[in-house]
């Protein structure tokens, strides 16, 4: 029976258009799904979307869209990248179907009978113009917000809780135990320590948004991002449903691995592995945490506009360049930078110059001297013979060992190493000086036809990795596909080969200074698209719902002098509005104003008292004055 292989990418949010930062990811875990194919594995590769949560909602309000029209076309969106950037996933899931949204509610309700999710009170000090909760000790001199600097007020919200502090000393016992669950090692040791510091209980439920999978006993609660995000990896799989085969067959087979950045290793570290021992389901995967793609002024990112897009890069250069320019520049536990000037040095030199050329020469001089045939010499003739065989022998040990750790980078390395020995070769044996003597002629075949067994070993390490290019090599050297496998890495497979007697270059080389500047075009459009950091788009300013409001009455707050609690109308419905202008209004004075309510501001506590919106008003060093309004009518809209 074949050993099973099942590795994921995280869920991508559908807050915008995928880059190359989602892109790496993506396209590193198909290319090590295509090698373990290559190598024999039955493998399952999964992605998808994590379609909830509030963010969601207000995008697709904006739009115009329910949340469900809006997931739509993103998911479709992602599915034609995908297809552009040829990944072969065999599943994708949306955190919106109906068969994750079963595992989510039945895992929580499970987690909560058996007491690890509990209902509590997430208390914070909550800052309402900045719409954050922020603990005591992050809080500025007087309790105010770090961000804005304005008075805060301490919030309680009922909330759910993991127990992460209970599966503590069991977690780190497992890391230990398992050397290899978290690389690179790097990031295991800030996994460590982060858990050596105390786990805090984690918030997984919300009540001030409705998009999301509703907790089954208590549907004023939405489960919170992370448990539902997480169990997508065994949803996928029919984990808990009738038909539970593939979490069978993949999760508890041989190896499972979970993709994921830098930027979510905790969540992937520490709350699923304990999710999962509560569970009672086994912990079978491994981690790989990736770095980040930067750009050269620092990090990608689709609000500041700093960011590369795969399509515009694949329709002017192709595919395979931009699968080799993210695979390579990426470091095994660094960061990489995307630069025109390194994408366009990595096509010519890399691809065009050592690679491309390996193979047009070879064809060329086979033509040339053999019209297109050789055959498999009976003896060596040259001391270099030896050095490149085990050389290539060598490669595809390392190339094995790097593929295996997902250091694609490194494989690379090692697939680079032979071609550079291997053009060398051509440097060595002089074939066009051998070619000018007819006793040579045998001597002449064998150095033509070790550079073919070269290249058909380099053809078949980077089929997982340059997808259409290996193709091509092995269409200009006319290879059979049983010599195109891993099994048939082996030196001297080919008897006799027929090559294109019509060798195309598969990298053309580019012109440098014309190429780069096309990049940068690429890229400075987005820059100028981009608005100065204190200018907020229409589209911010859109998610305010605005409307009149009239106050049908105002009372003191029972706990702080400096609030007053209104109930205003706002014609859906009647509203308790806590505002700090007691100092500046009597209850009496407010009582019939017409003023302009800010309607979709989250709820929360202020001191003890719920409050569900907010009254615009100005403000100076001696007055707060709030907005009225006269000839409008309660619930016409503000803009
Ligand atoms: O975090 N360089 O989704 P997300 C390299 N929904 N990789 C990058 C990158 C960059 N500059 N930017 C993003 C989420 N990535 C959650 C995940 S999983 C249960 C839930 C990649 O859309 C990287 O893999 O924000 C990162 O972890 C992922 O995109 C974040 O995607």
């Amino acid at each position: 029976m074949k050993k099973t292989f099942y590795i994921t990418t995280p869920i991508y949010y559908p807050s915008g258009k995928l880059h190359i930062g989602n892109s790496y990811t993506t396209v590193l875990c198909d290319t090590v799904n295509r090698y373990k194919g290559l190598r024999g594995y039955d493998t399952r590769y999964l992605t998808g979307m994590d379609e909830h949560g509030q963010k969601v909602e207000t995008v697709a309000n904006e739009l115009g869209k329910t949340p469900i029209e809006h997931v739509n076309d993103i998911a479709d969106d992602t599915k034609n990248m995908w297809k552009t950037l040829d990944i072969k996933y065999d599943d994708f899931i949306r955190t919106t179907e109906k068969r994750h949204k079963t595992v989510v509610k039945k895992v929580f309700e499970q987690l909560l009978e058996q007491g690890d999710i509990y209902l509590g009170e997430y208390e914070g000090y909550y800052c309402m113009p900045c719409e954050s909760f922020f603990t005591e000790t992050q809080l500025e001199e007087g309790n105010t917000c770090p961000d804005c600097g304005r008075e805060t007020q301490l919030v309680k919200e009922e909330s759910y809780f993991l127990k992460l502090s209970k599966y503590e000393d069991r977690l780190l016992k497992f890391i230990e135990e398992n050397p290899e669950f978290i690389t690179p090692e790097k990031r295991k040791n800030e996994v460590v320590s982060f858990i050596k510091q105390g786990l805090f209980d984690l918030s997984v439920s919300r009540t001030s948004f409705d998009w999301g999978v509703k907790v089954v006993s208590n549907p004023a609660h939405v489960v919170y991002v992370w448990i539902d995000a997480l169990s997508n990896y065994i949803s996928a799989l029919g984990y808990g449903s009738s038909d539970d085969s593939l979490f069978e067959k993949y999760w508890k087979g041989n190896e499972v691995v979970h993709v994921v950045g830098k930027d979510i290793l905790r969540f992937h570290a520490i709350y699923w592995p304990i999710m999962l021992m509560a569970l009672d389901i086994p912990i079978s995967f491994k981690l790989y945490a990736h770095g980040w793609y930067m750009m050269k002024d620092g990090k990608m990112s689709k609000s500041t506009g700093k960011v590369v897009y795969p399509e515009p890069l694949i329709e002017k250069y192709g595919l395979d360049p931009l699968r080799y320019f993210l695979l390579k520049e990426l470091p095994y536990s660094g960061d990489g930078v995307f630069t025109p000037e390194d994408f366009i040095a990595r096509i010519n030199f890399d691809l065009a110059n050592d690679f491309g050329n390996l193979l047009n020469r070879t064809i060329n001089m086979i033509n040339k001297y053999f019209d297109s045939k050789v055959y498999r010499p009976k003896k060596s003739y040259f001391d270099f013979d030896k050095q490149l065989i085990d050389l290539v022998s060598e490669t595809v040990e390392n190339y094995t060992t790097d593929m295996d750790k997902l250091n694609v980078s490194k494989a690379i390395h090692d697939i680079w190493t032979l071609i550079s020995r291997t053009n060398k070769y051509i440097d060595e044996t002089k074939p066009w000086v051998l070619a000018k003597d007819d006793l040579s002629k045998k001597e002449l075949n064998s150095i033509l036809y070790n550079l073919v067994e070269s290249l058909r070993h380099i053809g078949i390490l980077l089929s997982p990795i340059l997808i259409n290019s290996s193709k091509q090599l092995f269409d200009q050297l006319n290879i059979p596909l049983d010599l195109q496998t891993w099994d048939s890495l082996k030196w001297g497979e080919i008897v006799n080969i027929e090559v294109t007697d019509k060798p195309a270059p598969i990298f053309p080389r580019l012109d440098k200074k014309v190429e780069e500047e096309y990049i940068q075009n690429l890229l400075s459009i987005k820059e100028e698209e981009q608005a100065p950091e204190n200018l907020i788009g229409i589209e911010d300013f859109l998610k305010v719902e605005l409307v009149v409001g009239e106050i049908l009455e105002s009372n003191p707050h029972p706990d702080a002098d400096n609030l007053l609690v209104s109930l205003i109308n706002t014609g859906d419905k009647v509203r308790q509005i806590v505002s700090g202008i007691s100092k500046h209004y009597t209850t009496e004075e407010l009582v019939g104003k017409k003023v302009i309510v800010v309607k979709n501001l989250k709820p929360a506590k202020l001191r003890g008292v719920m409050s569900e919106g907010m009254i615009l008003a100005g403000k100076n060093k001696k007055n707060i004055e709030v907005l009225e309004v006269t000839k409008l009518k309660v619930g016409d809209k503000v803009s």
